[in-house]
Parts: C-alpha cells; structure tokens; sequence
C-alpha cells in the first residue's frame, strides 16, 4: 500500500509516517521548500519514506506529486494550523487550510480519483458550540479565520465524496498533544516552561484565558482514528475527542504538580494573550467513531500531561548537561511575536535525533 501525507513534518504528520510505516506502508511525504530544512520530527524515518517538493496553495505541485506517488491513501494533514496567526493573517489561512483542501481533491480527482481521502477537519469549527458535547451532527459557528477555512475544507470534502463518489472522509478532531507539539500550543508551551522552571532556568510563565476549555487527547491515538475511517467499506466523518473536557487552568495545575510545583507561584496573565475571540467550551462526543471503528483513546489528559512533561525536563536536563542546545525562548511572548512566531521552536531545529522518550517520541540532542 502507498500512503502520501501532506504535513509530514508536523506533529500528526510524523505520528501517521510512524503508524503508517509500521503496517508495511509506502510512505510519501509533500514538503514545501524552505531555506532551513525542518525534518526534525521526522529524522528518524528519513531513511524509509520519500519525501517530494510541494505546497498546497500550488496546483501543479499537488497535480504532479499525486500523478507520480497515485497514493492509495491520502492524509491531508498540511495546514496553517495556529489559531491566533489566522487572525494576522487571515487570507493565507484560508488559502492554506480552505482552498489547499480543494485544491489536493482536485489533484486526486483529475489523475487518481480512487485514492481514500482524509481531511483534517477540527473542533474550531464548533466555536461557539450550539450544543454539549459536539457530534457530528452538531452545527459549526467558527470563531476564527482558521475555524472557518476549517469549515470550508470539511464541507469540500462532503461535498466531493457527494459530487464524485470519491471515498473522502472528514477527521473532526478534538485538540491532540504530545512531546512532538509545537511550542505556541498551550499545553507544550507549559509543559516546556514548567521543565525549564524546575530546573531553575525560568521564573515565571506568561499564560491567556485560563478558563478556555478543551478536550484533549493524545495525537498517536488520533491518527490511529484516521488510518481506520480509511480502513472502513464506506467514507464518513468522525468526531475524535476523550468525551473529557478540562480548563486551561487544570491544565496548568496537573503540570505544575506533577514537578511538586504550585502553579499560582509562577503564572501570570498577559492580556496581549487574549484571543479577539475565544472559544470556550469544547468537548467532543466520538460514539460514532467508537461504535462504527471501534477506535478509542488510549491516553488520559493526565497521563499525557504528565508525559508531557517528562519528556520536556528530559530534553531540558540534557541540554543542561551538555548534550543539547537550550532554546532561550523568551517568556514574554508578546501579542504580535505570538501572531507571527507561527512554530518557531529552536529546540527541536537545531538539534538532532539521539534516542526515544517512552511513548516512542524522538528527543533530541546538539547536532
Ligand atoms: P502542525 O502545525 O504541527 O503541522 C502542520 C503541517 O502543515 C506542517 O508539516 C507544515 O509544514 C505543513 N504546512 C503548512 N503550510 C503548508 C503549505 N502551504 N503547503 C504544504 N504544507 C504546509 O499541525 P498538527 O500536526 O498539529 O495538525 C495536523 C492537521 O490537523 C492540521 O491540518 C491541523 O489544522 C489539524 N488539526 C490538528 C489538531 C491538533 O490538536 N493537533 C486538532 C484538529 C485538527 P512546515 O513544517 O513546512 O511548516
Ligand atoms: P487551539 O489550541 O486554539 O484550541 O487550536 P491552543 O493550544 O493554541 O489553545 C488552547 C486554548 O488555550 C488558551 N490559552 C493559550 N493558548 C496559547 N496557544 N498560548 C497561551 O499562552 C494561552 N493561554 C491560554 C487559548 O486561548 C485556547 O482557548 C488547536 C490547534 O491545534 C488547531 O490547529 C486545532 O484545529 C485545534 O486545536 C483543535
């Protein structure tokens, strides 16, 4: 079997390349060039998969790459995928993460239209929830540019699984977390902190709405999720989510107390933080997904935390004995620096791969 994942070099891309790999898999992956290469997450597969230039805001390159791989499987994984930037820049958000979804349909539907397709879709799209918990049934009121490119790209894979009998299926998936997370999303950007903080190279930790909340799961059992809707004898759309909601608060609570830490000592509230809109509540009910796949998380919000954190004060501790680069990423991320810091995340670009934290994550050490 032959796979192609776009955003191969993101958190999800790099779990899927693992699964997919795993299971006998031919992997490929769509890379946009860049004057630094970013394959950090993926340096241990690099070896076993393949790897082809494109962008999905470009047509051709999308043409070419599924007219040369004709994929039997597709993960369209690739997105402008940090909320507060989408209000910065809002037209390429749509660009990228609205029309690149049809623009990868499109390419699969001239030149290898019986590739299984899967989008993926996100609990943004819910916003401003209309109901608790959400299904697949739940109406989308999208609280941002991103939520709604979200919305558009769902919507474009209905419709072409409607239109042209293409098995193209929408992955509505809760926020999903692991050691590989870009540094801007809020559980890494406090898993990170609270090592740095433990080892006293940190003092405090600038944080937003701390009342926001989410449903949260572990990425490796996400993508698991995805690679079974493509597994079924017909497409569809799936919620993904634990059905378990916790505010940022506890968030911060779990992970400040699992260093023996208290959280209110160190965290304080920085407004530039506040989203101009928020989404407060999400938690996702994935019945559907239970019943019909028979796929369920496997990791607790506590235990991904936790292992959140593990992975951090490790990464950190060896940084500080010698065997890695610290990134001296500033606490004080302003509003603007937050908007335009789309994963710049030091760390993991300039070291290389050394060994494997428990849940089968790289950490990284000095290149
Ligand atoms: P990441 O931000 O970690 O990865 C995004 C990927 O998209 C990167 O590989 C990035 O490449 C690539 N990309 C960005 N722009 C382009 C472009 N113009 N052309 C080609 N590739 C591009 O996201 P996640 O792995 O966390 O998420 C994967 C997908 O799932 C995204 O679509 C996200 O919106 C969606 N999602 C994620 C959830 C989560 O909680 N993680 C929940 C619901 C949905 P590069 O490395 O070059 O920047
Ligand atoms: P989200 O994830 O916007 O839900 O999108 P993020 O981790 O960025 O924010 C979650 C919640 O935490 C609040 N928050 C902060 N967020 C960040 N990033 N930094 C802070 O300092 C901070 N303080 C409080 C936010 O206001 C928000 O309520 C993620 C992405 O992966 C999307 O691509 C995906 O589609 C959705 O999850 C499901």
């Amino acid at each position: 079997m032959r796979a192609l994942i776009t955003g191969i070099t993101g958190q999800d891309g790099s779990y899927v390349a693992e699964l997919l790999l795993d299971k006998g898999y031919e992997v490929f992956g769509v890379v946009r060039r860049s004057s630094v290469k970013k394959f950090d997450r993926i340096e241990p597969l690099m070896d076993k998969i393949k790897l082809l230039e494109g962008d999905l805001t470009d047509q051709s390159s999308l043409d070419s790459v599924i007219q040369s791989v004709q994929p039997d499987e597709v993960y369209n994984l690739a997105a402008q995928s940090f909320v507060p930037v989408s209000w910065n820049q809002p037209v390429l958000t749509g660009d990228v993460t609205g029309l690149g979804v049809i623009r990868i349909l499109e390419a699969i539907r001239k030149h290898h239209p019986q590739a299984k397709f899967v989008q993926a879709s996100s609990s943004e799209m819910f916003g401003k929830v209309r109901q608790v918990p959400q299904t697949e049934k739940t109406a989308f009121y999208p609280r941002s540019p991103y939520g709604a490119a979200k919305v558009f790209g769902h919507y474009i894979t209905v419709n072409y699984r409607e239109s042209y009998g293409m098995f193209a299926c929408s992955a509505m998936g809760f926020n999903h977390e692991s050691p590989r997370r870009g540094l801007e999303f809020v559980t890494r950007k406090v898993t990170y902190q609270v090592a740095r903080i433990k080892c006293g190279l940190a003092k405090n930790l600038l944080m937003g709405n701390l009342e926001a909340k989410r449903d949260w799961g572990f990425a490796g059992d996400y993508v698991r999720a995805m690679w079974m809707m493509l597994q079924q004898p017909e497409p569809d759309d799936y919620v993904l989510a634990t059905g378990r909601t916790h505010s940022v608060r506890e968030m911060l609570e779990v992970a400040f107390d699992s260093v023996g830490l208290d959280w209110e000592k160190y965290v304080e509230i920085d407004p530039k933080l506040i989203r101009p809109a928020e989404v407060d509540h999400l938690c996702g009910d994935a019945t559907k997904a239970r019943e019909k796949l028979g796929w369920k998380p496997e990791v607790s919000f506590e235990e991904l935390i936790k292992m959140m954190v593990e992975a951090d004060l490790e990464a950190v501790r060896r940084a500080e004995n010698g065997h890695a680069h610290v990134p001296s990423v500033r606490n004080s991320v302003s509003l603007s620096e937050s908007l335009t810091r789309t994963r710049l995340d030091p760390m993991l670009s300039s070291c290389s791969v050394k060994g494997k934290f428990p849940d089968g994550t790289v950490h990284w050490s000095k290149s």
